[in-house]
């Protein structure tokens, strides 16, 4: 008895612990009306649940108890149907079924994407292993760190370059499909300033686990300032330091092969064009790199150039054999693009 007891309050100890948050990808910690959604009717579902739950376990342990074979009992009398007790168990079900689905069937259609009015579209384009996001009403092109305002209602545009993905930042919600030749929608108001972190939810690939975002949810004039960053051209060659300036030689020389320059795949603006991989204009002003696999700062950025695919298993960006020399210069170079 005295160990039942101790195992058990040790169990009880261990739960304990896993409620102590903080829970950074919680649908149950909704901060969006359209997390809150799903939050209800989890919520609203989940009684129903326990009250089957306990009506159920508690009739089967009274059975059990009650009718166990005990010695020299006599046969049990037989009985055949019970014409109250069925049509119970058929009605109860079926209201319960009824107040499951009503709801459902409301929340499906309140989340169903549609763009609330005045709703700041982004166009969320899914890539192995990174997003890429549009603001055609902003002229912004960004990466993997996705800016809203708080308070507005956002209405993302999903679709995909290659496989299937799925967007999903759980606290704000989704999580829905991105598939290439489909657009997908997802609306949401966020109603508290914040950093929400979300991921790739549909297998893509080696690299799928590092397929990370990050929702911004900003106050009206951090997002008016982020904005304006974000519109800003980067700093001209003649004005960069030093390093900086043999950082930009280096991100615009033509390697052997040509494939693996810089500028095959990237867009700096008023550098470069190419669209393979992110657009690394304002590179500096993200916090983390590749999708959330390494931070952004110079140790950060310089073990991505060293090996990109040592980071990103089967990363679209090869090992392209920089110097140090050249990886401390286009380091100074990237983190000056803010
Ligand atoms: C063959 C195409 C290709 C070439 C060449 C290439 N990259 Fe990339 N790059 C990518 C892709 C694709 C990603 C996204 C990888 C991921 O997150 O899975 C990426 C990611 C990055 C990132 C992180 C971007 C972000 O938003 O976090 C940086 C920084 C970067 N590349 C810099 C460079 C530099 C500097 C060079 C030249 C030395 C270079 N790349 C050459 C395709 C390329
Ligand atoms: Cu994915």
């Amino acid at each position: 008895m005295r160990t039942l007891t101790a195992l058990a309050l040790g169990a009880l100890m261990l739960g304990a612990v896993a409620c102590g948050g903080p829970y950074p990808q919680s649908t149950l910690d909704p901060a969006a009306d359209f997390g809150s959604h799903i939050d209800e009717l989890f919520r609203w579902i989940f009684w129903f649940a326990v009250g089957v739950f306990v009506v159920v376990e508690s009739l089967l342990l009274f059975v059990v108890v009650r009718y166990r074979a005990r010695p020299g009992a006599p046969e049990p009398e037989r009985v055949h149907g019970n014409t109250l007790l069925e049509i119970g168990w058929t009605l109860v079900p079926a209201v319960i079924l009824i107040l499951i689905a009503a709801p459902t069937m409301q929340t499906i259609f309140r989340t169903d994407g549609t763009p609330p009015e005045g709703a700041l579209e982004v166009d969320v384009i899914g890539h192995q292993w990174w997003w890429e996001y549009n603001y055609p009403e902003l002229g912004i092109t960004t990466a993997n760190e996705l800016h809203v305002p708080q308070g507005r209602p956002v209405s993302l545009r999903l679709t995909s370059r290659d496989v299937i993905h799925s967007f999903w930042a759980p606290r704000l919600g989704g999580k829905r499909d991105v598939i290439a030749g489909r657009t997908n929608r997802i609306s949401f108001t966020a109603d508290s300033a914040g950093v929400f972190l979300g991921q790739c939810a549909e297998f893509c690939g080696e690299s799928h686990a590092k397929m990370g975002l990050r929702v911004f949810v900003d106050d009206s004039v951090t997002f008016t300032q982020w904005v304006a960053g974000q519109r800003a051209a980067p700093p001209s060659a003649d004005t960069l330091p030093d390093l900086a300036r043999r950082g930009w030689e280096a991100f615009r020389l033509i390697r052997d092969p040509a494939s693996n320059s810089c500028i095959a795949c990237h867009t700096v603006q008023g550098v470069s064009g190419g669209v393979l991989g992110p657009n690394l204009t304002h590179m500096g002003s993200r916090s983390t790199v590749a999708a959330g696999a390494l931070p952004n700062t110079a140790e950060g950025l310089a073990r991505w150039l060293r090996d990109p695919p040592a980071e990103k298993p089967g990363s679209k960006m090869p090992r392209i054999g920089l110097t140090e020399d050249e990886i401390a210069a286009l380091v100074a170079y990237l983190q000056l693009l803010r």
